[in-house]
């Protein structure tokens, strides 16, 4: 018989909502969930194509262990008894430094972080890295100062704006925003709404744009001072919002004041003065919204870059509001908050790099493995990534994953990461448990789903990430011997498990640190899922702004309130909106006045000194290399690493390097044939695809190519081509900008 079941893509960030017709336990249809408040039943050809994710070749099903070239399977009563000896084993010899996790940013399911930070924690480490460390740093770094701390982090409104700007964001591609290509045709069908787009290049998302802004490659920041200097000369800048909503801007003003605007933008940025005067006018006359994305993220000066597009937004008075640049509301907040200003904050032995919100950075992994400090990284739990593919100079990962005393892989397929293990347990897929992720962003009111099983799992053995993490836990013997009641508790209803975990912890002051552990033990035992456990330990722990907006729907405050609220997330498997946060947004500053804290001390300096000449000169390409490769397009034929089977693009284009018709006509270069690039990391043979949508003198990759499905390689790694120096101040990498050179063959 028929049946459609809800749930979410996991795909991307958007987590937009899902039906999907199951027959013999293999998903055979799907189609965007019209019920999921937020995505209302958009989805796109990645989220329909799902099934490959899950059903494919490469899917692990028992615990292995690497003997010499190869993986045989052992028990888990085998895999886990090594593992954990092995870690204490490292911990008694080197200490609590040589420990890294790395996962948690999976777009798919993050409650295995619950647990895999307490284990690293409980092996005394604090190295967590995550690839929201490989894109993000620079955006969570300024956001952490201008709020007064780190952990919350703001983001666009589009759909509420009338003029959007998309800056370095190919959007109709990439999505990022719910229902991104309505959004865009919204704006498209409505004159009194507008698409600009900052980007080199004729984008999907450009083409479709109001006023395209290309750019030349790299010249973000010349164009952001000159737009802050237009706005002043014209008086456009919001004085009422700057008194009452901001400080620090008296100091930031004279930086501004004597820019050259007109030259920067024609003789830096190669743009027509005229048009880039419209565009700033729209962002500061209207209710405009800036979408800034990988162009910018992973991309020169992105510190200041970020920096200076909120203080467009500031001056503007476009932050902290409707339509403009919001915090959204939260149940919990995406990260901690790791100050490196703080001298307890740990830093990392070869580079000294200090977390963001609590997140070291991927690009340095190898390094920080690679070293002859006593204190280097020895063990490494990898979960729900894919290192081997998705970060920056997979020579150089390769090199680490062989000097790793122990290596642990927590996936559902045997990946390039899986591959180089020295054990992989196997997960069950976001399709076969439950789980969620903290990407719910929404203002006032927060959107939340957790994802119930729409498979039941495909190998008896697999188990969800954070159950595995759990029994290393209690295999070190970090967990105390915990009462039969508190295991029995649960069955009885949340109210009463929480009544039966409160006079516990009466009586066991000292286990107060874990009880999120304990609970996932227990509680996760009599719900049977240790998820669905954290995420009660969620809605226990959660802020007070969360209370008071679940008050605010309806939801009782007393004892029976996270029995309440979690039934009705339980009760509504697409997903539903738990809390209308009260207040303004400037409410979620954590700035003691709770206005924008925008003067950054650190950054006045490097501000002042990206002048003119100083950008010329510094945006000289190497004679060596005298092309930009755009290491990773996310394009909609990919997935991340995430659809290993090519079926999917089986009747497209994809494993192509994008090259104008000017160079290639320069470098005698036809469509599809096979040409060189070469890079100071590596060189690479790949077929030439001619396209429009390349910029003049740089050449595009798309992200995720070179996979291993079921033996066989597909397309190139690009990042083979990219080396861990090319990264920036924050070592976020450098991929949009990769000095290559490309050679006929
Ligand atoms: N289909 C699909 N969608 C995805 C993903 C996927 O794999 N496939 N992955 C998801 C993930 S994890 C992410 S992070 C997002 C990324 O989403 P995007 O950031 O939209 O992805 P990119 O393809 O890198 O697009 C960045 C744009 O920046 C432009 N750019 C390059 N150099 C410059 C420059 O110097 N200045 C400016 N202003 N722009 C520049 C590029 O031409 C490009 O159009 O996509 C998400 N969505
Ligand atoms: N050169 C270059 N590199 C890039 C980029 C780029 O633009 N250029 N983009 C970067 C960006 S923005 C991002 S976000 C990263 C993403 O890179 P990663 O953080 O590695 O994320 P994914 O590629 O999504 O990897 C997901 C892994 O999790 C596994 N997985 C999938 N579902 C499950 C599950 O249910 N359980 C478990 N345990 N595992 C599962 C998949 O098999 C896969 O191996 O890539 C980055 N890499
Ligand atoms: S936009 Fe993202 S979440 Fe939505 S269907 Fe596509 S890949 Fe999945
Ligand atoms: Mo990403």
């Amino acid at each position: 018989m028929e049946e459609w079941k809800k749930s979410s893509c996991t795909l991307c960030a958007q987590n937009c909502g899902l039906e999907m017709m199951v027959e013999d336990n293999r998903i055979k249809k799907v189609r965007g969930d019209k019920d999921n408040p937020r995505s209302q039943g958009y989805c796109c050809r990645k989220g329909l194509s799902i099934a490959h994710a899950i059903h494919n070749a490469d899917r692990i099903h028992y615990p292995m262990k690497k003997l010499g070239d190869h993986h045989e399977r052992i028990s888990w009563e085998q895999a886990i008894k090594e593992i954990s000896e092995k870690m204490l084993a490292i911990r008694e010899q080197h200490g609590s430094k040589a420990f890294a996790y790395m996962g948690g940013g999976s777009s798919g399911g993050q409650m295995e972080v619950g647990v895999g930070l307490r284990l690293l924690n409980l092996l005394g480490s604090r190295y967590y890295y995550s690839p929201l460390a490989q894109e993000f740093s620079n955006v969570y770094w300024v956001d952490g100062r201008i709020a007064g701390k780190q952990g919350l982090i703001t983001l666009p409104d589009p759909h509420r704006a009338d003029t959007i700007v998309a800056w370095g964001w190919n959007g109709w591609m990439s999505h990022q925003e719910p229902r991104t290509r309505e959004l865009i045709k919204e704006i498209k069908a409505n004159p009194n709404r507008r698409l600009i787009v900052v980007d080199p290049r004729l984008s999907e998302t450009a083409e479709r744009a109001d006023i395209h802004l290309a750019l030349r490659p790299g010249t973000d920041t010349m164009l952001l001072k000159a737009m802050i200097q237009i706005i002043l000369n014209n008086r456009w800048e919001d004085r009422a919002f700057i008194q009452e909503h901001v400080n620090g801007w008296d100091e930031l003003e004279p930086l501004f004041e004597d820019f050259d605007a007109k030259r920067a933008v024609e003789e830096v940025c190669a743009l027509d003065y005229a048009l880039v005067i419209e565009a700033t006018r729209l962002i500061a006359q209207t209710k405009s919204c800036i979408h800034q994305d990988l162009g910018i993220y992973m991309n020169r000066n992105s510190t200041i870059n970020n920096y200076m597009l909120h203080i467009l937004r500031s001056i503007t008075g476009r932050f902290c509001v409707e339509g403009g640049q919001m915090y959204p509301a939260f149940l919990f907040p995406m990260g901690g908050d790791s100050d490196e200003r703080n001298p307890k904050t740990w830093r990392t032995v070869k580079h000294n790099m200090f977390p963001i919100m609590g997140v070291f950075p991927p690009a340095i992994l190898p390094d920080e493995i690679l070293n002859d400090h006593p204190d280097h990284i020895r063990a490494l739990i990898v979960s729900s990534c894919n290192p081997l593919r998705s970060y920056p100079d997979t020579l150089a990962y390769e090199k680490a994953f062989e000097a790793l005393e122990l290596s642990v892989c927590l996936e559902i397929n045997y990946s390039e990461t899986a591959r180089l293990s020295d054990y992989i347990l196997p997960c069950r897929s976001y399709m076969e448990m439950y789980d969620t992720t903290c990407f719910n962003f929404s203002y006032p009111e927060l959107f939340f789903q957790m994802r119930q099983p729409v498979l039941v799992p495909l190998s008896d053995e697999s188990k969800e990430n954070a159950a595995i993490m759990l029994e290393l836990i209690k295999a070190m013997g970090f967990l105390p011997e915990l009462p039969g009641y508190l295991y029995e508790a649960g069955k009885k209803g949340i109210t009463s498990y929480l009544g039966a975990m409160g006079a516990f912890i009466n009586e066991n002051p000292q286990h107060l640190k874990i009880v999120p552990l304990i609970m996932a033990e227990t509680l996760g035992y009599a719900l049977g899922s240790v998820n669905q456990a954290l995420i009660v330990g969620l809605l226990v722990g959660s802020s007070k702004a969360f209370k008071v907006g679940a008050a605010a729907m309806g939801y009782p405050t007393d004892q029976t309130m996270v029995e309440t609220i979690f039934n009705d997330i339980l009760a509504h498997p697409q997903g539903l909106m738990l809390a209308k946060f009260q207040g303004d947004n400037f409410n979620m500053l954590r700035t003691e006045d709770k206005k924008i804290a925008l003067k950054i001390e650190e950054l006045l300096e490097p501000l002042k000194a990206a002048t003119i000449n100083s950008e010329l000169e510094s945006l000289t390409m190497p004679a060596k290399y005298p092309m930009i490769l755009h290491s990773g397009l996310h394009h909609e034929t990919v997935a991340n690493t995430n659809m290993r089977n090519p079926e999917w693009n089986k009747s497209r284009r994809w494993a192509t390097m994008l090259v104008n018709e000017a160079d290639a006509v320069r470098l005698g270069l036809t469509d599809g044939e096979k040409a060189r690039i070469v890079t100071k990391a590596s060189s690479a043979e790949i077929e030439v695809e001619i396209s429009p949508r390349a910029a003049a003198g740089c050449v595009y990759i798309r992200h995720g190519g070179g996979l291993i499905y079921d033996g066989k390689k597909y397309g190139v790694n690009v990042n083979e081509l990219v080396k861990s120096t090319d990264r920036d101040e924050m070592c976020t990498p450098m991929h949009r900008r990769i000095y290559c050179r490309v050679e006929k063959l």
